[in-house]
């Protein structure tokens, strides 16, 4: 039987081909792995134990945080925060960025990290699948200083590393550090990532389209005539409609089969819903890295220059050519 290369021997690997490497980035998906292992057990027995329901508190885009989001952002601003390896963190439940402070080493950590600990909460209580979303920069102030905003709003192509984990049927770690995606599967009998899908990548063309339509009166002209065109009885059309609901998964089934997925802006939400940030950002770049694409429907999502921490944008992504069709109906009607 072929021997699967576990998460850690492939990170050791690969750290040497890395090249600010120090090791420094190795520890730092190292920490990602372990707190996905923890968010991971404690989404699995979210149906047995009493931990589902609105916690209460709202979340800075005024949203109800489900228990389990702020579980998960707990459990990942601990480890990162533990194991001293990153100067400073930003979160989706998290109003500002979190400094990590640490004495002895007196801010001499280089990486900041952006997160969405549990993306797709609102499918938690009804066994859907959710996800962990991450993106990793170096700082852009010297370091040695405390880390501030600026290292934060950094455009999304300076991202070094990013990746998402589901917690779906099996749980996986999807990443990149800008040679190429890899997918690990989790064993829960024995706690181990395994590389299981090698050299992740968009189909050029798919046949699966994702959009919320229940929004389709609020769409921009060409987000309508793209579902138009999606629709349409014509080659290898009529195309599919898949909808989860949970970015991650989305964007997950679409990578593997080819597809696209849209949030656009409407004539309620200017700039759509999805954060720049932690959500488009380091989706685009796995998207990249995966021979696909992403824009905000005009310009490449990674060349966006982020001028708030919670900012949002529109976001079309998925198999090359469908990204491009869906882009030349949106430069015809905006
Ligand atoms: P969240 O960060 O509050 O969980 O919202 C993000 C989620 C995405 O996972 C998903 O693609 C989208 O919101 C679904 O939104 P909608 O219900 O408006 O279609
Ligand atoms: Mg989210």
């Amino acid at each position: 039987m072929r021997k699967h290369k576990t998460l850690g021997e492939f990170i050791i690997e690969n750290q040497a081909a890395f090249k600010y490497s120090s090791g420094e980035l190795s520890k730092l998906i190292n920490a990602i792995r372990l707190a996905a292992k923890v968010v991971n057990h404690e989404v699995n027995k979210a149906g047995l134990v009493d931990i589902i329901g609105a916690s209460g508190d709202t979340n800075i885009q005024g949203e109800d945080q489900q228990k389990l989001d702020v579980m998960a952002n707990e459990k990942f601003i601990q480890t990162l925060t533990n194991r001293e390896i990153v100067c400073g963190i930003a979160s989706e439940e998290e109003d500002d960025f979190i400094a990590i402070n640490s004495l002895d080493k007196k801010h001499q950590n280089k990486y900041v990290v952006l997160i969405d600990p549990l993306d797709g909460s609102s499918n938690i209580d009804v066994n859907v699948s959710v996800g962990t979303i991450f993106s990793i920069y170096r700082r852009v102030t010297p370091i040695g200083t405390p880390v501030t905003l600026e290292d934060f709003l950094q455009p999304g192509r300076n991202q070094v590393a990013a990746g998402y984990v589901i917690y779906g049927t099996s749980t996986m770690l999807v990443y990149t550090t800008g040679h190429g995606v890899n997918g690990f599967t989790l064993n829960p009998a024995i706690g181990t990532f395994y590389l299981s899908h090698p050299n992740m990548r968009y189909p050029d063309t798919g046949k699966i389209y994702s959009v919320n339509e229940g929004n389709y009166t609020h769409f921009p002209q060409g987000v309508k005539d793209y579902i138009k065109y999606c629709q349409e009885e014509e080659g290898d059309r009529p195309y599919t409609s898949r909808y989860i609901g949970s970015l991650v998964s989305d964007f997950h089934r679409n990578m593997i089969k080819g597809g696209i997925y849209i949030y656009p802006k409407s004539n309620k939400t200017e700039n759509g819903k999805l954060r720049l940030l932690y959500e488009c950002n380091p989706m685009a770049y796995i998207a990249e890295q995966a021979n696909g694409k992403a824009s905000d429907g005009f310009r490449p999502i990674l060349d966006i220059q982020p001028t708030e921490l919670h900012q949002r944008t529109p976001f079309f992504c998925g198999s090359k050519k469908m990204v491009e069709k869906a882009e030349g109906f949106m430069l015809k009607s905006p």
